[in-house]
């Protein structure tokens, strides 16, 4: 290689390596988090205009991980067509909106997924009054549906594979497609099984009305993502999830964390930064996973915070300690 190419090639490495998200959420002094529009138990502002949520918290973790401040985050809400160019384009740093990480979105969408904070499966709602009991009796119903989902592409393979016919009606916001469910256009709405009781819990005006169908018609596994290409931002979005799971399997609470760190078991100690340098290895203040627990909670809290009050079971979302599939690898 000629010098002058080697010097040109190392003066574009510079700007790209200075553009690390890391870098540039630690400048601008807060994480630019795209959530969903305003789904239940996910991302929705309270009634003061405060963001909660399982995905909010995911959040808010990183930032108490990075900034030291769990309040230092800004929210974009976003449609299921919009958020990945939204995250692509770096509207947002994160991608935290109930999202199912496939094969599709981790190589050809240019994501890449820190994890899962909600093992999921999709379902069907319908209008109790047509008395349908099961997906298999579907056939030749209209069902609504949001474009840009793994829902509409599943909804295809399900008709398809039973040998059944359905007339999809596709619409792009959550408000409308709901209505258009409401006001009897479709005989079923389709979404993640979380994104029905959410909804059936919170939105629907008279949830006595609608059936949530048995059949669980895929795997949804719904995690945080961020871009391709930036390895270090990547680490910090992964280990702040695993260190909520860690914190409930270690059995460490918001409440409790302050008098626990006082103990001296090894593990206890390295999440702390009490010993170790684990924080620095990520780039971080070994405070990180402390500040993510005392300000933002376990993976427990949040759940119990969020999606209890919903209705939501644990599940497969129980810690694999306790039967389910929630495991964060060793914080060592
Ligand atoms: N997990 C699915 C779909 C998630 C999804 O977008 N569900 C709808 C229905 S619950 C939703 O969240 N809509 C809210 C919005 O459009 O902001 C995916 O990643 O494609």
């Amino acid at each position: 290689m000629g010098k002058g190419l080697a010097l040109a090639l190392a003066l574009v490495a510079v700007p790209a390596a200075a553009q690390s998200t890391l870098d540039a959420v630690r400048s601008k002094g807060f994480v630019q988090c795209g959530v969903n529009t305003g789904l239940a138990g996910f991302s929705l502002p309270d009634s003061k205009g405060i963001w909660r949520g399982i995905d909010v918290d995911l959040c808010r973790a990183v930032a108490a991980a990075v900034l030291g401040d769990a309040g230092k985050v800004r929210f974009t809400p976003l449609t299921s067509q919009q958020r990945f160019t939204a995250l692509q384009s770096g509207e947002v740093d994160i991608l935290a909106r109930n999202t199912t990480w496939t094969l599709t979105r981790d190589t050809s969408l240019g994501l890449n997924f820190a994890g899962v904070n909600y093992y999921d499966g999709q379902g069907f709602m319908v209008h109790r009054k047509l008395n349908v009991k099961s997906a298999k009796e579907l056939d030749g119903a209209t069902v609504c549906v949001q474009p840009g989902t793994t829902n509409e592409l599943n909804l295809a393979d399900y008709f398809r594979a039973n040998g059944m016919k359905f007339r999809p009606v596709v619409i792009e916001k959550l408000e409308e497609v709901l209505n258009a469910y409401f006001v009897g256009r479709c005989a079923a709405f389709t979404t993640d099984h979380s994104g029905l009781v959410a909804l059936r819990g919170s939105r629907v005006p008279k949830p006595e009305d609608h059936v949530v169908l048995p059949e669980i018609i895929s795997k949804e596994p719904l995690g945080p993502a961020v871009r391709h290409g930036d390895d270090r931002w990547f680490d910090v979005v992964k280990w702040s999830l695993f260190a909520m799971i860690e914190a409930e399997e270690l059995g460490l609470s918001s409440k409790n964390i302050e008098e626990q760190a006082k103990g001296a078991g090894p593990s206890l100690q390295r999440f702390v930064g009490a010993s170790g340098e684990l924080g620095k290895m990520l780039g971080l203040d070994n405070r990180w996973a402390f500040n993510i627990v005392k300000q933002v909670g376990n993976y427990g809290e949040s759940f119990d915070a969020n999606l209890k009050p919903l209705g939501f079971e644990r599940g497969l979302n129980r810690l694999w300690t306790q039967g389910g599939l929630i495991y964060a690898p060793p914080i060592r």
